[in-house]
């Protein structure tokens, strides 16, 4: 543990605020974590998780019962201060800053001399210096001026989050950072601190930098899905199999590319982007037409189906998966739960839901008569057209004799 740094507050307890926050006390740290969720602070106080992650919940229970890690409503005083709450877009596509702005606000009175401020949430270009100022506008006496310049007796720094849902806890350890300070101060102190939970290089940049390249990191894999995407709707026309295709293709030394689907899904990728077509939209524009490939998919497969439906007198479909990704319980920007409620509101027939990561459909689904919750086998039994949205493990391994009668569509290459 680093020699003065004992107590974290974190703000925001979700899917990077909790496992940073248990990860930090089970290595010794006093940690606080802060959150707006009554339910999710109680949860947490209880040894419980609210949200679903490999391992997180031993973590948690872990770190709670040695007495580090406690959760809370209201902020404290601490030497370290990590920001971890959302930041959305609004209506256009425009960056939501208000919860890093609330957040930095509800901690301004409780930052003292000599305290680290980091801002961990993805964020467009200038948002920690916009931490640094809302800091400076509340809490003038932690900043003096210096021939002219604004200089902070705390620290301000972005280290941006980089961690893979389903591998958030080791890749919390073992990836690499990139730290960009809103002064070199900032920069090496903040660098200081991870260093103690961190096995990956930490690499120092300015704010501005750090904050870019996480965007850059999440646009570089949306145009690359996006490629893939493209790459299935030619295949389709051409009547060639994509996954052969890209296979194929990337038997070849330099090239690598990713995989199609019902679209990009997640609160990360399907975001981040715009902040830098936000940014700078004259220049944006093969990032723009990445976002737009990508987010017309669902519409394209919506398309298919009818066409298959089209030929039944009452079509029964099973639509196999509804979350975001693989083998996660997340429908957040969901494409694969964004073309069954299209279906639905359709009334293309009867809906078979296969999602073995949720206890239960959202409450939309559950009210119609005319969607079913069930199980691979039962949706097998039922359906005449089967879809697979989602490359879940389970869905992998079926056996592929049971689908020989049926009309498939399959997004994910699964059943090749
Ligand atoms: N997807 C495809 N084809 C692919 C890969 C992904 O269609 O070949 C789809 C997925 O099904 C999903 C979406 O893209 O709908 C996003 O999934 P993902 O696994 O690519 O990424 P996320 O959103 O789970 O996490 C990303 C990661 N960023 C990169 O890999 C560059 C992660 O490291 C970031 O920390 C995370 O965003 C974040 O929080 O920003």
């Amino acid at each position: 543990m680093q020699n003065k740094i004992k107590k974290i507050i974190v703000i925001g307890l979700g899917y990077i605020g909790l496992p940073t926050a248990s990860l930090l006390a089970t290595k010794g740290y006093q940690v606080v974590g802060i959150d707006i969720d009554e339910d999710a602070v109680n949860t947490i106080n209880n040894g419980g998780v609210h949200i679903v992650e490999p391992e997180l919940d031993i973590l948690v229970k872990s770190a709670v019962n040695s007495g580090n890690l406690k959760a809370s409503l209201v902020p404290e005083e601490g030497d370290v201060f990590i920001i971890a709450v959302p930041t959305p877009f609004k209506e256009d596509c425009v960056p939501d800053l208000s919860y890093v702005e609330t957040a930095t606000s509800t901690i301004a009175p409780y930052v003292g001399e000599g305290d680290l401020v980091i801002l961990e949430s993805t964020s467009p270009v200038g948002t920690t210096e916009r931490v640094r100022d809302i800091l400076a506008e509340e809490k003038p006496e932690l900043f003096q001026n210096i021939r002219g310049r604004s200089q902070g007796k705390i620290m301000v720094a972005h280290c941006p989050e980089r961690v893979l849902p389903g591998q958030i806890l080791k890749e919390l350890v073992s990836n690499d950072r990139i730290i960009g300070g809103v002064d070199r101060d900032s920069g090496e102190k903040t660098a200081e601190f991870y260093k103690s939970f961190v096995s990956g290089q930490i690499f120092l940049t300015d704010a501005r930098t750090a904050e870019l390249a996480k965007l850059t990191e999440n646009s570089f894999r949306d145009i690359n899905i996006a490629f893939a995407n493209e790459l299935s709707l030619i295949c389709d026309k051409l009547n060639i199999n994509v996954w052969e295709l890209i296979s194929l293709a990337n038997r070849h030394p330099r090239v690598n590319i990713l995989q199609p689907g019902p679209g990009v899904g997640g609160h990360c990728i399907a975001v981040d982007p715009w902040f830098i077509v936000n940014s700078a939209p004259e220049h944006a524009t093969l990032i723009r037409t990445a976002r737009n490939v990508n987010d017309s998919k669902p519409a394209y497969v919506i398309q298919k189906v009818k066409a298959k439906a089209d030929r039944f007198k009452s079509p029964k479909i099973a639509c196999f998966g509804l979350a975001f990704k693989a083998d996660i319980d997340d429908l957040r920007e969901s494409p694969a739960l964004r073309i069954v409620r299209a279906l639905l509101s359709e009334g293309i027939g009867t809906l078979f839901i296969v999602e073995p990561n949720i206890p239960e459909l959202p409450t939309d689904l559950q009210e119609s008569p005319e969607v079913v919750f069930v199980d691979a086998h039962s949706a097998l039994e039922q359906a005449d057209i089967i879809v697979g949205l989602v490359d879940h493990k389970e869905f992998k391994l079926m056996d592929l004799d049971l689908l020989k009668e049926k009309i498939v569509i399959d997004l994910r290459g699964m059943w090749r």
